[in-house]
């Protein structure tokens, strides 16, 4: 038998309700970075109200995270992200920047969803810098590299009219955004044909930005949301080299079939290490923490032999 592209950590799931110290309903759509030489996670969790607040876990070795006795950012009460965040703030993602980490989250409010940055460089105290989108938008991931002076990200406007896509947009500040256009489509009757979106933080290779993204399809049964990859260039990310034309993860373990949201395998986050490989977290069923590794290369090697268009 083939080995698995993605391999499961034997120990899944790697973080439940049963580890967090105060009350949630799940620990899911975590995003994990290295600081300081440990892992941070930072995770969302659905309070009992059905609102979501971000936690925090520690890790020496990336798999066994010891969560914080508090939450780490629940809903401001204050200003505009008072207003925009009163049903909650979920799925993080984190990129290291200049010495500082950003946090873009999405915030939820009667208005919709939209998208906050916040920023830390210790994982102690965190501030809110801005809204960054208008409603309603998801999934946005700041590359960790500026281009010609710019930061750019990856983000996923909703649309009435087409498949939710993946789109670039750029700004000088990080609080001004503009300059947006699609770079990665679904494909119909593909296993992500219903709507894709941002996953993790991109990862710098040799040969280009690897982007691991998340991919939906429509069954009689509810969608099934799986993990694909795809290449963007390094110069110019706005354009994508190559999408692999099969996912790397799907569910399978029952804790990812079956939990709050069945057939869920979601990412908000992955550690490149210095061997080679990727430590990729994933989200099981919006229930549980989940983690796996794959070899970078071979991820690059999919999207450049097993591609697709990507639009
Ligand atoms: O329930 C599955 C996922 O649904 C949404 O994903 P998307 O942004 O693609 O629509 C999000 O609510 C996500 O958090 C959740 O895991």
């Amino acid at each position: 038998m083939n080995e698995p592209i993605v391999k499961r950590y034997e120990g899944n799931p790697i973080l439940t309700t049963a580890d967090v110290p105060y009350p949630v309903e799940t620990v899911h759509n975590a995003a994990v970075v290295k600081h300081d030489g440990k892992y941070v996670m930072l995770f969302r969790s659905h309070r009992a109200t059905g609102r979501c607040i971000l936690g925090l876990a520690d890790s020496v070795d990336g798999f066994n995270f010891v969560s914080r006795p508090e939450p780490f950012m629940v809903p401001s009460e204050q200003g505009a992200f008072g207003e925009y965040e009163a049903y909650g703030v979920e799925d993080p993602r984190i990129c290291l920047i200049d010495g500082e980490y950003l946090i873009t989250y999405s915030a939820y409010s009667k208005h919709g969803v939209r998208i906050g940055l916040a920023k830390t460089r210790d994982f102690i105290s965190v501030e809110r810098v801005a809204l960054i989108t208008q409603a309603d938008l998801r999934n946005v991931v700041i590359f960790p590299q500026k281009f010609n002076g710019r930061y750019a990200r990856l983000d996923r406007p909703h649309s009435e009219i087409s498949p939710w896509s993946i789109w670039i947009s750029y700004s000088p500040d990080l609080v001004h955004w503009g300059n947006s256009h699609v770079v990665m489509k679904p494909v119909q009757y593909h296993w992500d044909e219903m709507k894709i979106g941002p996953g993790a933080t991109p990862i710098r290779t040799s040969k280009g930005w690897l982007h691991i993204y998340h991919g939906v399809f429509p069954t009689m049964d509810g969608s099934v949301y799986r993990l694909g990859v795809a290449l963007h260039d390094l110069d110019d990310p706005s354009k994508v080299i190559g999408v692999c034309d099969r996912w790397i993860l799907q569910p399978e373990d029952p804790w990812e079939v079956t939990g709050y949201v069945h057939n869920v395998v979601f990412t908000c986050g992955a550690v490149p290490e210095d061997d080679g490989t990727v430590k990729i977290y994933w989200g099981g069923a919006d229930k549980v923490m989940c983690a796996g590794t794959a070899i970078i290369e071979q991820l690059v090697d999919l999207c450049l032999t097993d591609g697709r268009p990507a639009i």
